[in-house]
């Protein structure tokens, strides 16, 4: 795959149109292979935000939108789906030119992504609900979920058309209108996904992009008053800063903000499979996953041997050009990410952890300029240790050890987040207790790093709020409404409550 060679301008969306930002102004985009910008982004503000708010409003309180029976919603995603699968390859170039994400991976990503429009399409026309069999007399009572509102879906630089389709699919197949605000770092394939959007005929203003920072667009989105759900992916302080402008006119809100997770190996377990699956859960992506396992719980009488095998298959992990089928670590995708796996390198060294692979920039001729780090493990981590407290979302793994079953389930849990655990074990007993031990949203027993359209996807504690993928998730998208139907003759003593 080759990448866009002259700089490409992007314009954002809004009502269904294409345009200039109110500003005039863009920002340059980066790939992170080349360290150099390829593409110029609409640096958008508060007053697109209120325009994209506004065309979102009106598609979603009158219009054809409002009045569309749902499954003629199932079929436009299903529309949808189609157009990504065609232009798979397109979308996976931009992506990983954007992103620095393998193209392997992304290629992989864009076949799998049709399946959440196909999904959720076909959920559309199914959202019922039930008749209740009130305790009352001469009362019809029944119930129906009836869609949230206009969403803002604010999504991270790590899985930018993933993330987003995470939320577009079950808020569009609920029947909401959306604004999307993907990363200042990587929101072309955002923008590349409403040409899909406009061509498989959604009506205007269902969907809208407005790109841009935080503070100028992210702020002004979610303390807009127009706005009814957030549905946000990223770190944990912008969570915060999120989740309080959503407290002031109670919005709606889903978080989804990453983690610590906690990978158990327990002494039966088959080794060569468990090291696959720790170095898929730490190095596939670089790290840069929230479900990155970047905790090695290893029990004592393995501990030796495996971190060998571990760090025997982790050194052969081919580092280079993210569009090259050969590439199997591409580079961090932000320089201020680069920056910020460095200095928790550096913390890790600082607080006594023992580097034993890695730990420095990687400069092999094969990573030309790009932001490159070695896959890096530190050995003989404490859990209270920060490298092992906090997310460092690159690929940097630490490792405890522990003695028994109860002791791992104790270290697997002493973390503020709760988003995933792997478990490495061949009895049966031991892997139902632990799925049931661990505080986690997501447990993997003899795999790690599988998601489905099909599966509810979230975090415990500090990883975040809700959920996404699988029925769970239009849920998200709905509220309930009681509906009482009164058919006696006569109102009762208005004085008393029925
Ligand atoms: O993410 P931000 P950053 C973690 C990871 C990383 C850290 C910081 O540990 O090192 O977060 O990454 C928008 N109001 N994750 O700073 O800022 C922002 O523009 C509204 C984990 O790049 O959280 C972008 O669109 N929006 C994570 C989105 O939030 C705001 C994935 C996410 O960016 C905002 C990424 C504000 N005040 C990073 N400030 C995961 N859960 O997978 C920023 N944004």
């Amino acid at each position: 795959m080759s990448r866009i060679q002259s700089m490409k301008k992007y314009q954002c969306f809004i009502g269904g149109c294409w345009g200039e930002p109110a500003s005039g102004d863009y920002f340059e985009s980066v790939d992170p292979f080349l360290a150099k910008p390829w593409a110029l982004i609409p640096r958008c503000d508060a007053r697109d935000v209120d325009a994209a708010v506004a065309a979102a409003r009106t598609a979603f309180d009158r219009g054809e939108w409002a009045s569309m029976h749902p499954s003629r919603r199932g079929q436009l995603l299903r529309r949808l789906g189609e157009l990504i699968a065609r232009d798979a390859d397109r979308l996976a170039s931009v992506e990983v030119q954007d992103n620095g994400k393998l193209y392997a991976e992304m290629r992989g990503q864009l076949g799998y992504i049709p399946h959440w429009f196909d999904y959720f399409g076909g959920l559309a026309d199914k959202i019922e609900g039930s008749v209740i069999p009130i305790d009352k007399p001469d009362m019809f009572t029944f119930t129906s979920h009836e869609p949230v509102g206009v969403v803002a879906a604010i999504t991270p630089w790590n899985s930018p058309l993933l993330l987003a389709t995470w939320k577009l699919a079950p808020a569009l197949a609920a029947g909401c209108t959306i604004v999307v605000k993907p990363s200042e770092f990587t929101s072309a394939s955002t923008l590349e996904l409403m040409k899909l959007v406009d061509e498989a005929g959604f009506p205007a203003g269902v969907l809208n992009v407005v790109t841009g920072f935080g503070p100028e667009v992210g702020e002004p989105l979610t303390s807009h008053p127009g706005i009814d759900k957030i549905a946000f992916t990223g770190g944990e302080g912008s969570g915060r800063r999120v989740a309080h402008k959503a407290a002031q006119n109670f919005k709606r809100l889903t978080l989804e903000l990453g983690g610590k997770s906690a990978q158990l190996v327990f002494p039966d377990a088959d080794l060569d499979n468990a090291v696959k699956g720790v170095v898929s859960g730490i190095f596939a992506a670089t790290g840069q996953t929230c479900i990155a396992g970047s905790r090695l719980l290893v029990h004592d009488s393995i501990h030796n041997e495996f971190l060998d095998k571990f760090i025997e298959l982790a050194s052969t992990a081919r580092m280079g050009d993210p569009m090259s089928a050969e590439t199997q670590v591409g580079p961090i995708t932000t320089q201020p990410q680069y920056q910020r796996v460095l200095s928790c390198i550096e913390m890790a060294r600082a607080e006594g952890a023992e580097c034993v692979l890695g730990g420095k920039p990687a400069a092999r001729p094969e990573c030309g300029d790009g932001w490159f780090i070695e896959p890096t493990v530190f050995a003989n981590v404490s859990n209270s240790m920060r490298i092992a407290q906090e997310e460092v979302f690159g690929p940097v793994l630490s490792v405890i050890g522990f003695r028994e079953d109860d002791e791992a389930y104790a270290l697997a849990n002493d973390s503020p987040y709760g988003l995933a655990a792997g478990v490495w074990t061949n009895d049966q007993r031991r892997a139902f207790t632990a799925a049931k031990r661990l505080r986690a949203g997501t447990i993997w027993t003899n795999t790690y790093r599988a998601v489905s359209y099909m599966a509810p996807f979230g975090g415990f504690k500090n990883s975040g709020i809700g959920r996404e993928g699988g029925q769970e998730a239009i849920q998200e998208y709905l509220e309930t409404k009681c509906v009482w139907m009164f058919y006696g003759k006569d109102v009762s003593n208005p004085f008393v409550m029925r």
